[in-house]
């Protein structure tokens, strides 16, 4: 799931703050900033001008909040995916201007590959990857911490607290990234991302652009560059942990000796809630680590603890250093952190007295009603899943909203990876030769954009026997109803070239493809039927706007006429939330009722009622 936290009040807020496009001076202004704001208002004031990236939860907000600022001062756009809006970012550090990129933490894997070689050559203009990681999984595949990645990669992760450190660091670490001649990540989670605290704002810093730097052993990675680059990577590591010794980054709170706390992010709110009176050294940046100082603080106390989200990350570091420390003996290494779940930690630690009671909860007799998340009332996407559960299909599933298409009552997806897996695994399934079922990949519009095309070129390339379904909803709704190259709009609304997806597809040489209404049950489910019939690559496009995004799309609701209703209950299987079991019963079981507040008005219940007893409300009883 990918929830929207649109932004759209902030703006104002942001707008009104004086002298933002001006460059004109004025006193500073506290703002109440959620830190994804604050961490564009730190890329503006740090003299940003070129931001790219992919929307993803928790991560979406900031490049809509850059796209507020005066376009004459930042160039923002979305990009296809995290690779593309990661090496537009460098293209631009190479062109000598500031540089962002903002991606949710799976972005990471998908930018990684030019990460990986751009932390060899450093950077030109300062490049910083905003990186949001969801603790806790709220709306993620995965849990991975971003922070392993900033190891791997060698370049400093810097880890704001709260929307005032995420807006001074987002400026500090374009300073950094000059400084030290590296990309920086600039880690934050959901907690951080969605969560709005105050924010003294400043000026923009304009920067002269450095302009185009000619010097092919840095900029070209070649082997024989990129040996040379290499060892100054590891002199890099060293200079920024000589740079931490006298930081504010790192901040010593002498307290109480009897135990000292190292922590970082959210969580060092938490410690300060739960635990005021301990010492406590707060990690502004997590890699490199601050080792003298950490040294010396762990030296001054009797105990340390070390309270960090997901991966023992700075644990592992201090075991390395040989210094005695505990953390993930006492909170969890999955999940999100609060503070409950740290007051527990002290206490299975010993620290503080009284029960663990969120490790234990055994003692508690509540039962939560189990409540499935569900596609919306009138989604196009449900008569796809309703056609392949109807043909029996293998279904290879992708990331998008059609991913609830798994769970009940639809229950019509059989595998689900990363986004644009969907293809890739519905080849390699053909190829295995053991399924007996038709095989169907599903995938939305913009995920197909994403990562979709490369494996569909595969497989016609390596003519595979499979289906693609296509569903085409005009729109990234999952993370809240985002513009990409398939709607013809910009981040910033204006209009551009529209991809026709037929005539892409067809360019790569599919020669089966049909495109059908999304919301005309019986042409989508014999458009499917024929796909599957033909042997070799076909594609099927069920194309409808989503009923949500970018606008509600509210048609006339419909109502069961009670008499006529049979109780057959076939319209449940849209899983439809308007349609809702009524008290009336017909032969022992429920007839059905529709929420109007909820009808959309898409017809499908309509169209599969087999009683025919679904007709719109009189417009006097509307
Ligand atoms: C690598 C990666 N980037 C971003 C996301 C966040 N995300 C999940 S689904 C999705 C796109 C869904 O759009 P689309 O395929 O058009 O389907 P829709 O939700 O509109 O049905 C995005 C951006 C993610 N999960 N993984």
């Amino acid at each position: 799931m990918e929830p929207n936290h649109s932004n759209q009040a902030v703006a104002p807020v942001l707008n009104s703050v004086p002298g933002q496009s001006d460059g004109a001076q004025s006193s500073p202004e506290t703002l109440a900033l959620m830190g994804n704001d604050a961490i564009a208002r730190g890329a503006w004031e740090a003299g940003v001008q070129v931001a790219a990236a992919y929307p993803g939860t928790p991560s979406t907000e900031i490049l809509e909040a850059i796209a507020r600022y005066p376009a004459d001062d930042i160039q923002a756009q979305w990009s296809p995916n995290e690779k593309v809006a990661c090496d537009v970012a460098i293209g631009a550090s190479f062109g000598g201007v500031r540089a962002l990129v903002a991606m949710k933490h799976v972005g990471l894997n998908v930018a990684s590959d030019s990460l990986m070689s751009q932390t060899y050559i450093g950077v030109n203009g300062g490049l910083v990857l905003a990186v949001c990681d969801d603790p806790g999984m709220h709306s993620s595949q995965n849990e991975q911490d971003t922070r392993l990645v900033g190891r791997f990669a060698q370049v400093p992760v810097l880890e704001p607290a709260d929307a005032q450190e995420a807006l001074d660091f987002t400026r500090l670490a374009f300073d950094l990234s000059e400084q030290f001649d590296s990309p920086v990540i600039l880690r934050s989670t959901t907690r951080l991302s969605h969560c709005r605290s105050l924010a003294k704002v400043g000026q923009r810093r304009e920067k002269e652009s450095l302009g185009f730097r000619d010097d092919p052993v840095k900029n070209v990675m070649l082997p024989g560059h990129a040996r040379q680059r290499h060892p100054k990577l590891l002199e890099r590591e060293g200079s920024v942990q000589d740079y931490l010794r006298n930081s504010d980054l790192i901040r010593w709170e002498t307290g109480d000796t009897s135990v000292g706390v190292i922590t970082l992010g959210p969580a060092y709110s938490y410690v300060k809630e739960v635990l005021p009176e301990v010492s406590v050294l707060k990690l502004g940046m997590s890699f490199p680590l601050a080792e003298e100082t950490v040294r010396a603080f762990c030296d001054s106390v009797e105990r340390v603890i070390v309270v960090e989200e997901l991966e023992p990350f700075i644990e592992h570091e201090l075991h390395a250093l040989g210094i005695e420390a505990q953390g993930k003996a006492f909170f969890p290494r999955v999940g999100e952190f609060s503070p409950e779940v740290v007051r527990d930690g002290f206490r299975a630690a010993g620290i503080l007295p009284g029960p663990v009671l969120m490790l234990d909860t055994t003692e508690l007799d509540i039962e939560p009603l189990v409540r499935p998340p569900v596609l919306c009332a009138g989604c196009p996407h449900i008569t796809t899943y309703m056609a392949m559960r109807a043909l029996d299909a293998r279904v290879s599933g992708d990331i998008g909203c059609y991913t609830l298409a798994a769970v009940e009552p639809l229950k019509a997806i059989d595998t689900c990876v990363s986004m644009g897996s969907s293809i890739g695994v519905a080849i390699g399934l053909a190829k295995a030769g053991t399924e007996t079922k038709p095989i169907v990949a599903t995938i939305g519009d913009s995920t197909f954009l994403h990562a979709g095309i490369p494996p569909l070129i595969d497989a016609v390339y390596n003519q595979a026997d499979i289906t693609v379904l296509l569903l085409d909803n005009q729109t990234i709704a999952m993370t809240g109803g985002q513009d990409h190259p398939g709607t013809g709009v910009t981040l910033r609304g204006d209009k551009t070239h529209r991809i026709d997806f037929e005539e892409l597809i067809r360019s790569l040489g599919v020669t089966w493809l049909k495109t059908v209404d999304s919301y005309d049950v019986g042409a989508l489910y014999q458009a499917c039927r024929d796909a599957i019939e033909h042997r070799g690559v076909s594609v099927v496009i069920s194309n409808r706007p989503c009923v949500l995004d970018p606008v509600k799309i509210k048609g006339p609701a419909f109502q069961v006429q009670a008499e006529g209703c049979t109780a057959c209950q076939t319209c449940m299987n849209l899983g439809c939330p308007a349609l809702t079991w009524s008290e009336a019963r017909y032969e022992g079981r429920c007839k059905i009722t529709i929420d109007q507040a909820l009808c959309m008005g898409c017809t499908l219940c309509v169209q599969i009622c087999p009683s025919d007893c679904i007709q719109t409300v009189a417009p006097e009883a509307r």
